[in-house]
């Protein structure tokens, strides 16, 4: 017995990939709806070998679907992920609107499982940021093992990461750059193509100078996580298609070198570890691309620091980064006996 889902979002970049995890990992659907904004009716979208029509948000029944993933941004969720709760439905959201509500879990399933069991206050449990997930499926046997201080992170974030427009502004800007002439940017500030930009999403208004995108990385270690780690990050947006890489620095309360850290990482779940000290002997973003696993590279010691590590951790930030986590996170739902399968007329 399957359960009737709805992917709110369904053309989006995480939409799509949604449908495609959600067929790939047989998560038990028995009916499946793409729902999208009025603009978008008709669109198909494929789920398997079956292609989907999408529906109007707006128009559609949410009490008729047990379980909605929401991938269609902060102001859709906020305006439409409480309704959908108290129509019956459980949502996992994507999006950044209720990672840091207190009524709401903020889940990676290698991570923090148990605090899932919080959901039923809002019937809403929140997907973490892209960056977030990669990074604490890592950071988490190492901090089980040693209990980390603090962390310095340096991201290189794909254009994917900030939708289909921005993946075709890379295109058009590269194409420019040898044959078309120079396209003005749109997507970003500056250039994207053969540059590299230091900001990922917008300035706060803080005084601090980090982004919104640096803050998500604390913010969400420290709620998932462990609220006195120390977090220093700085994320810059490459011109990579897909997979974002993370280059973390890592102080730890008490020793742990760079064997006993491998060691720890290989039997770890959801991370696959490739760290030969050779010509290629690590992952990049490009192999990364299509994978579930987080890879850990370029694991070594930190000799400036007392208890202090290196890593290279990479993923493709569509998948664990937003579409897999989701369905993980639905997947563990259903595990757990958590969806209640209301008798729908
Ligand atoms: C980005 N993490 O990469 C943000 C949202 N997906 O742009």
């Amino acid at each position: 017995m399957g359960y009737r889902v709805a992917v709110v979002g369904a053309t989006g970049n995480v939409g799509r990939e949604m449908f495609n995890i959600l067929e790939e990992l047989n998560f038990p659907v028995d009916k499946i709806h793409a729902i999208a904004s009025r603009k978008s009716i008709g669109i198909e979208v494929s789920f398997g070998d079956r292609i989907l029509k999408c529906e109007d948000l707006a128009q559609f029944d949410f009490s008729t679907v047990d379980l909605v993933l929401m991938s269609a941004g902060g102001a859709v969720s906020k305006e439409w992920s409480e309704k959908i709760g108290r129509a019956g439905a459980i949502v996992i959201d994507n999006s950044s609107a209720w990672r840091m509500d207190p009524d709401v879990p903020l889940i990676v399933p290698e991570v923090n499982p148990d605090a899932i069991e919080g959901f039923a206050k809002k019937n809403i449990i929140a997907n973490p940021n892209c960056t977030t997930a990669g990074l604490l499926v890592a950071l988490k046997p190492l901090h089980d093992a040693a209990k980390i201080k603090r962390i310095v992170v340096s991201t290189y974030q794909s254009v994917s990461g900030t939708g289909k427009e921005a993946m075709d502004e890379l295109w058009d800007q590269t194409k420019g750059v040898f044959v078309l002439g120079p396209s003005e940017p749109k997507k970003y500030p500056k250039q994207i193509a053969f540059n590299v930009i230091p900001q990922c999403d917008s300035f706060l208004e803080d005084g601090s100078g980090d982004t919104k995108e640096e803050r998500k990385i604390a913010d969400e270690t420290h709620k998932m996580l462990d609220p006195d780690i120390k977090v220093s990050a700085t994320c810059v947006r490459v011109p990579v298609f897909v997979g974002h890489g993370e280059a973390v620095n890592i102080e730890f309360h008490s020793a742990l070198d760079e064997d006993e850290a491998r060691d720890i990482l290989r039997e770890a779940p959801g991370l696959m570890v490739v760290d030969k000290r050779e010509d290629g002997g690590y992952v990049t973003p490009k192999e990364a691309q299509g994978e579930f696993p987080v890879f850990v590279s370029r694991i070594r010691n930190d000799p400036t620091l007392e208890h202090g590590l290196s890593i290279w951790v990479v993923s493709d930030n569509l998948r664990k980064g937003a579409a897999l986590n989701a369905v993980q996170i639905a997947e563990l739902l259903h595990e757990r006996g958590l969806i209640k399968q209301r008798a729908i007329a």
